[in-house]
């Protein structure tokens, strides 16, 4: 049986004073959508089907280059994380899988099983670090890990991704991520060549070592940590790399990681076209790689690439690709943050499904731009939020996640029992 961290009869009580509003906005847009030959209920049932992976890093506040403010109850470790992620999976039941991040969530892996499976949690892809150095290791990654000139510092990289392979094996995973901080800060600091040949020459011998059913996802990022030339920098340099791979190698597209106003969505659609979308790192950002909330930003961007996932989907009924949040929170109780993205999440797949796609596609064959774009406008600007409260209370998630999560008292709670940290000099990024 599952277990429950927020007394399930606080959310039912949230809940009694929300239901009888609720059913009435849903059988107003029901009918709505009923004029518009849309079954809502049907589109409710691939919502509640809908689920975004929550990172364990994503439960810590972050932080940036100059300070990190940690808040009250911050999670002490990967036991703390994947409660908190319990407690987000509960409320929103939306987030049915945690991913780990090694080294920093190392534990015995029969203890992560254990404690996971006490929620019903599943666990996403593994993601490897080598961007930072672990306590204790030979080589530094300071010039590099898997594309690094010195060879040992390369073997030592590959032998953690092996290593991150190994405990995901025994906690049901089925993915790695790799993403690499590897490049240059100057001009001639490196040959962009020899340094791309370490890249996919380790990658292939971590390649080697995936089990039969797993997938690779390999992360592209424009810049940052290097500031003049990143070895994985965009999804031409990353198609390359799955394509060089073999079939279990996709490209994994951070929302975040592309210059200002590149065109995400048509990114999105050239890797599906040709087999290569893996998945997708949801946040949002206004100058950068800013790790801001999913959608707090620019909602109409994360439903155009939506838009073309709902696409696909319907051209392809084997695309299933992975989805992460992958965000940092500075101001923002971290498990605030993460519920209402996910649901920002849910919310872009919900209005994608009510494009009316045989509209769309005639207006598109007609030449008529006006028509074609109105009918993804009409789309953006139904308001789904009873479909997204109607998929989460049937489910036993609250209808008002805020309102709920707040009325728990949770944060209270840990902040009793945690510790409190002090604040650092730097923190994650
Ligand atoms: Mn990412």
């Amino acid at each position: 049986m599952t277990e429950h961290i927020i007394d399930p009869s606080v959310v039912e009580a949230e809940n009694a004073q929300r239901a009888a509003d609720l059913n009435v906005d849903y059988d107003t847009l029901g009918e709505r959508l009923d004029r518009r030959g849309i079954s809502i209920d049907a589109i409710k049932d691939k919502v509640a089907a809908f689920s975004v992976a929550v990172p364990s890093w994503g439960v810590g506040t972050g932080g940036t280059r100059f300070a990190r403010f940690p808040g009250k109850g911050e999670p002490r470790d990967i036991f703390d994380k994947i409660e908190d992620c319990a407690v987000i999976a509960q409320l929103t039941q939306a987030t049915k899988t945690v991913s780990l991040h090694i080294p920093w969530d190392k534990a015995d892996p029969n203890r992560l099983k254990q404690a996971a499976s006490r929620f019903n949690l599943g666990f996403d892809a593994m993601n490897s670090n080598t961007f930072a150095d672990a306590a204790g290791q030979m080589q530094s990654y300071k010039f590099g890990s898997l594309s690094a000139a010195d060879k040992a510092t390369r073997d030592q990289a590959i032998e953690h991704n092996l290593e991150c392979i190994e405990i995901g094996k025994t906690i049901g995973s089925k993915a790695l991520t790799v993403w690499i901080g590897d490049g240059s800060n100057f001009p001639g600091q490196v040959n962009f060549a020899n340094q791309f040949e370490h890249y996919l020459d380790s990658m292939k011998s971590i390649y080697a070592a995936l089990p039969e059913d797993w997938r690779v996802y390999t992360e592209h990022k424009m810049y940052e940590p290097a500031f003049y030339s990143t070895v994985v920098q965009d999804w031409g340099t990353n198609y390359l790399i799955a394509k060089e791979l073999g079939d279990k190698a996709y490209c994994l597209v951070d929302l975040g990681h592309h210059a200002p106003n590149v065109n995400i969505e048509m990114i999105v659609s050239r890797l599906a076209q040709f087999g290569k979308l893996g998945g997708f790192h949801f946040n949002d950002s206004k100058y950068g790689d800013d790790d801001l909330d999913a959608g707090s930003i620019d909602p109409y961007r994360l439903f155009l690439v939506f838009n073309e996932l709902v696409d696909i989907e319907g051209r392809d009924a084997d695309f299933h690709p992975a989805h992460m949040l992958d965000q940092s929170h500075n101001v923002t109780d971290p498990i605030e943050s993460l519920m209402l993205s996910a649901a920002d999440v849910q919310r872009a797949y919900a209005q994608a499904l009510l494009v009316d796609r045989a509209g769309l596609k005639a207006a598109q064959e007609g030449n008529d731009a006006l028509a074609a774009t109105q009918s993804l406008r009409q789309a953006y600007r139904t308001d789904v939020e009873p479909i997204l409260a109607m998929a989460r209370m049937e489910q036993g998630g609250a209808i008002d996640l805020l309102a709920t999560y707040r009325a728990s008292g949770y944060r209270a709670k840990v902040a009793e029992i945690r510790p409190e940290i002090a604040a650092g000099s730097s923190g994650i990024v």
